[in-house]
This record gives C-alpha cells, sequence and structure tokens, in this order.
C-alpha cells in the first residue's frame, strides 16, 4: 500500500494492521546520538491506549516497544529505527458478522472500491490501531525537540459535542488538570459532569465529536519552508491523516472570517507580539511565538444502533457493529495530535538546519511572549466559553 511514510528528513513509514500479529514502524534519519529506552514509550503510549477507563474501548493491548534496529547501548545510531509492538488482544470474532457490508460512516466501502479486497477485522489497516506507531516514533522526536530546541508540544481536549471548558485560554491552560482526568480535559470543575455525559452517550449507544488543540512552546522563528512545504500546510497534512480527523484550524483558524485586518494582523513591539492570531505562523514559517493548532474528530461511526447500508454483493442490510468501540475517539486523540505536530516540527527542524543551518540567529528576535497590553475581546467570542452541562 503506497503513502505509509510521512516526513522528508525524520521519515516515519508505519504498517500492520489492527488485528494482524504486530505494528509496526520504521524510523529513518533520525540524528545519532540520542538516548532512548524501551520503556521511554510507556507514558505516551498508555495516555493514547484504549482499555483504561469505561470512557474508551474496552481493548486492551500491551503496547510493549521491541526496538529491533537503530539502537546500540540504549543510544540512536542513525541508521533505520525500527519499533515493533505486537497485537496482543484483538477480538476478531466481533467482525464475523459484518465482514461483508458496509458501516455507513466507516472506510469499508472506500477501501473496497479502492483495492477490490479489504481486511475487515478490526477494520484492519484503516484502523485507529495504526496511530501506536505514531505516538511511539513521536516519543523519540518530542525527546529531540525538547532537548535540543526546549520545545514542548502539549495538547488538550476543547470540546466535546456542544460540551466547551468554562475557563479556556489556549495561553494559560494548566496542564496538570489536563493530566489528571481521563479526558485530556482543562477544565477541572467540568469533569464530573463530563464523566456523567459520556456515561449516558455510552449507555445510548451513540457516539460523539471533539475537539483537540494543541500548543508547541519553545519554538525558534524560521521553521517551516515556503511555498510547497509551508509548517502550517504540513500540519494540516498531518493531522488530517489521522483516523475521523474532519478539520484543522492554526490559530484563529476559521473564526478569522469574521475578523477585521486591525485586529487579526498580531501587533509587534519591542516587548513581543501583543496578541497571537496567526497561531504561531506566518508565511508558512514559524514565528516563535506558540504554535496553535485545533483539530476536529467525527463522531465514531462503528455503533450498535442499527443503520442500513449494503453488503458486497450489493444486498441492502442492517448493520449491527457489536465489539469494544470508542464512544468518543477524540478523548484518547490529544497524545495522537501531540505526535502529529511533533513528527511535522522535528522533521521542518532537520530540513532547517539542512538548508538555512548556517544562517545563525538573525536580529531582532520578537520576544514569544504576549505582553497582555490589548485586550483580545473577540477571541473570547471565538472560543465560546460559556459552559453547556447536561
Ligand atoms: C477501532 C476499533 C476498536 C478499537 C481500536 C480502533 O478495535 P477493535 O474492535 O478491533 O477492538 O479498540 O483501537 C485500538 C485497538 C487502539 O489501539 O487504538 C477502529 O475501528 O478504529
Amino acid at each position: 500500500m503506497a503513502s505509509n511514510t510521512f516526513g522528508k528528513l525524520f521519515a516515519v513509514t508505519t504498517f500492520g494492521e489492527s488485528h494482524g500479529p504486530a505494528i509496526g514502524c520504521v524510523i529513518d534519519g533520525c540524528p545519532p546520538g540520542i538516548a532512548i529506552a524501551p520503556e521511554e514509550f510507556r507514558h505516551d503510549l498508555e495516555r493514547r491506549a484504549t482499555g483504561k477507563t469505561r470512557h474508551t474501548s474496552a481493548r486492551r493491548e500491551a503496547d510493549e516497544v521491541e526496538i529491533l534496529s537503530g539502537v546500540y547501548e540504549g543510544v540512536t545510531t542513525g541508521t533505520p529505527i525500527a519499533l515493533l509492538i505486537r497485537n496482543t488482544d484483538a477480538r476478531s470474532k466481533d467482525y464475523a458478522d459484518i465482514a461483508a457490508q458496509f458501516r455507513p460512516g466507516h472506510a469499508d466501502y472506500t477501501y473496497w472500491q479502492k483495492y477490490g479486497i479489504r481486511d475487515p477485522r478490526g477494520g484492519g489497516r484503516s484502523s485507529a490501531r495504526e496511530t501506536t506507531m505514531r505516538v511511539a516514533a513521536a516519543v523519540i522526536a518530542k525527546k529531540w525537540l525538547a532537548e535540543r530546541h526546549g520545545v514542548q508540544v502539549r495538547g488538550c481536549l476543547s470540546q466535546i459535542g456542544d460540551v466547551t471548558p468554562g475557563a479556556f485560554d489556549a495561553d494559560t491552560i494548566d496542564w496538570t488538570v489536563v493530566e489528571s482526568n481521563p479526558f485530556f480535559w482543562p477544565d477541572a470543575a467540568q469533569v464530573d459532569a463530563l464523566e456523567s455525559y459520556m456515561d449516558a452517550l455510552r449507555k445510548s449507544g451513540d457516539s460523539v465529536g471533539a475537539r483537540v488543540d494543541v500548543v508547541a512552546e519553545g519554538l525558534p522563528p524560521g521553521w517551516g519552508e515556503p511555498i510547497y512545504g509551508k509548517l502550517d500546510g504540513e500540519l494540516a497534512a498531518a493531522l488530517m491523516s489521522i483516523n475521523a480527523v474532519k478539520g484543522v484550524e492554526i490559530g484563529d483558524g476559521f473564526a478569522s472570517v469574521a475578523q477585521k485586518g486591525s485586529h487579526h494582523r498580531d501587533e509587534i513591539s519591542a516587548d513581543g507580539f501583543l496578541s497571537n492570531h496567526a497561531g504561531g505562523i506566518l508565511g508558512g514559517i514559524s514565528t516563535g511565538q506558540a504554535l496553535r493548532v485545533s483539530t476536529a474528530f467525527k463522531p465514531t461511526s462503528s455503533l450498535r444502533l442499527p443503520v442500513q447500508s449494503l453488503d458486497t454483493a450489493g444486498h441492502a442490510v442492517e448493520v449491527v457493529t457489536t465489539g469494544r468501540h470508542d464512544p468518543c475517539v477524540g478523548i484518547r486523540a490529544t497524545p495522537i495530535c501531540e505526535a502529529m505536530v511533533a513528527l511535522v516540527l522535528m522533521d521542518q527542524a532537520l530540513r532547517h538546519r539542512a538548508q538555512c543551518g548556517d544562517v545563525g540567529e538573525v536580529a531582532p528576535r520578537i520576544p514569544a511572549k504576549v505582553t497582555g497590553k490589548k485586550p483580545d475581546a473577540e477571541k473570547l467570542d471565538v472560543k465560546k466559553l460559556d459552559v453547556k452541562k447536561r
């Protein structure tokens, strides 16, 4: 299958199916000298994993990473790094009854049309199981970005269905709150209400969409390649490649449509930029401000609620999907979005070093921090700060 490789200098190829013996990746182009141990993958893989709370799929995978190559005595050697994770909890019988049916909203029909054959077990290659390897590869990217450039890539859930955080500002997210609840939710006061919301949703058999925000801080100005390798363009493509993604916004995104230019342009003073509507990117190149990107996930299509469809013979069928499905795929998408942002940044950092490494630091460097001189009233509208509890 083509197009399983991502990145130019830090190139990640993933392989494997949800119910095959294993999933894996090969990272080619990783700089030598990065210390990495198998246990360092655990934290992010557990953040992404199913079966950790009642709000995600009940499948319990061990997600043990085996490093097959590219690492000697705990340090990357510059040769291809192969990572392998064996699938340990696939239950293919859940798919026996729907093996020849097209689940509406799933990739069953399009894979069938493209290849004329498909692996129906757990969605095969189209399963979110594949995202495990992106998160694993990004553990190395995140480590290099942090150690080499002081870049931190962090994300949170910023909407589930029509519920938005009661207190949310991308510039002042309390990351300890985000990491201390099963939703990566930034507002501690709403977590109980979200638990009830998700319990009711799961009982109803339905699913709901979500929005994930990622903020990358510490970026230097200059990363990103105009014209066809723009940082925002590559971020959008990377995030859109995640299962169930239907939209990506950079900075104020679609809200920019209703803004005036006098408001949107981020004023510059000697103390720093006065706002960050651009989301840290101008002309496809990082400004040195925080990178802000937001991703929309559609509601999960595998539901136990009956729905009409066709089978591969063209007969009308009623599809009922049993098995262990997420009522909201967006809930565990935060580490996946972080991973894709980190992989893009790693690749762009290496590309910048390759072409412009000799340019060095160019004066003046505008400080990243927003000084707070200009009240950002319109931004509040954009994020819909009203809480809609049910
Ligand atoms: C998925 C369906 C479920 C999820 C799976 C994603 O798979 P299965 O029915 O085979 O258990 O559990 O997610 C994972 C296994 C994972 O590791 O993310 C789908 O249709 O995308």
